[in-house]
């Protein structure tokens, strides 16, 4: 009894204390986004810690890397340039961090949460993807997409096939990233964030405070507008479908049926020398790639030769026959003149005439 009420307590302060932490990270996820007001020459400070919060492995790059657990503010954008800072000199004096932090500045909508390994919309090197009824419908006009692998040319067929609403594909990330910073130069305190920009009026700006490497740490962040009008905002749009992600090109050596990963080795007896190549060459005659994923055929070494295309080695010559590097065929050696045996010859020659002419006289 008395355990079971212990028990009890631990589960009751076990949940305080997560409902604390929950708390304290209300803005752990862009779509919890903690509002703040910042009107033309003002600035705003909120304290806040990432103590807790999760990775925002959706979150792109901007700016830098997201590798670090962040939470989300917002701010309407006014049309003049806005700073977001951890540094007490980033804007207008108000900044601090106990931490290494980051920040990442965000417009349109939230990043979408990141996509599966397996996923229907990007090229994604196995067969197949994660969504049953668009790997189907792109599956029958290639089944390649099913056979042999999901590349490029299959992301992109799933994109015009399966974007309609409730479509594997219909959610578009419509983050666009408008700007980012590691480390402030010239902060008193260093390695903290300040990232300033140039705002469009009206425009929901997502900025996430997060950190270097895996840090967490508390933070008073300060979003502050300089109250000048300025040009070159990022544009920032409403939600756009998802923009086909860039694939990888083939590395030399390697090739795939649209250029782009995944990539296959060249096969033995063939090569290429350039990237994002969709065929391999087969190496000319008096050549061989002994080695798949080769980026160029070598010469057959003097001594050898190749007649065929396509060989993955050399022949040695015969015995008694020779050939130069990169021959097709060997030759037999060209008989050799020799100056001494010519004049023996003639000599033997002269002497058999000799003695044949005397030979019948002596006999007489
Ligand atoms: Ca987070
Ligand atoms: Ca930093």
């Amino acid at each position: 009894m008395k355990r079971t009420i212990l028990l009890d307590i631990i589960v009751l302060v076990g949940l305080l204390a997560g409902a604390v932490t929950a708390g304290s990270n209300g803005n752990d996820e862009c779509d919890g986004a903690m509002g703040l007001n910042v009107s033309a020459g003002s600035a705003t400070t909120v304290m806040g810690s990432t103590s807790g919060a999760t990775l925002d492995s959706g979150a792109p790059f901007c700016g830098t890397s997201v590798t670090a657990p962040g939470v989300w503010y917002s701010v309407t954008g006014t049309g003049n340039t806005m700073t977001a800072s951890t540094c007490p000199e980033g804007g207008q004096g108000g900044g601090s961090a106990d931490y290494d932090t980051k920040i990442s500045v965000y417009c349109s909508d939230c990043p979408a949460p990141a996509p599966p390994d397996s996923d229907c919309c990007q090229s994604n090197g196995v067969p197949g993807c994660e969504d049953q009824a668009c790997e189907q419908a792109v599956c029958a006009i290639d089944t390649f997409c099913c056979d042999v692998a999901w590349d490029a040319i299959c992301a992109s067929e799933a994109l015009a096939l399966c974007s309609a609403p409730g479509g594997a594909c219909a959610d578009g990330n419509a983050a666009t990233c408008v700007t980012g910073n590691d480390d402030h130069p010239g902060c008193s305190q260093a390695f903290r964030s300040t990232a300033s920009w140039c705002s469009q009026a009206g425009a929901n700006y997502l900025i996430l405070v997060h950190g270097f490497g895996a840090m967490t740490g508390n933070f008073t962040l300060e979003v502050s507008d300089n109250g000048t009008a300025c040009e070159g905002a990022v544009e920032c749009g409403g939600s756009e479908p998802n923009a086909p992600p860039m694939a990888e090109a083939c590395d030399p050596g390697s090739v795939s049926r649209d250029g782009l990963e995944p990539c296959t080795p060249c096969e033995e007896g063939t090569a290429q020398p350039e990237a994002g190549q969709m065929e391999c060459v087969p190496c000319e005659p008096g050549s061989f790639a002994g080695l798949e994923g080769a980026t160029a055929c070598e010469e057959c070494a003097s001594g050898t030769f190749q007649p065929d295309p396509g060989a993955a080695g050399c022949i040695p010559c015969e015995p008694g026959s020779f050939s130069e590097q990169g021959a097709t065929s060997c030759n037999s050696p060209a008989p050799v003149v020799s100056w001494h045996g010519l004049g023996l010859s003639i000599l033997l020659l002269l002497g058999v005439a000799f003695f044949g002419l005397w030979r019948p006289r002596s006999a007489a």
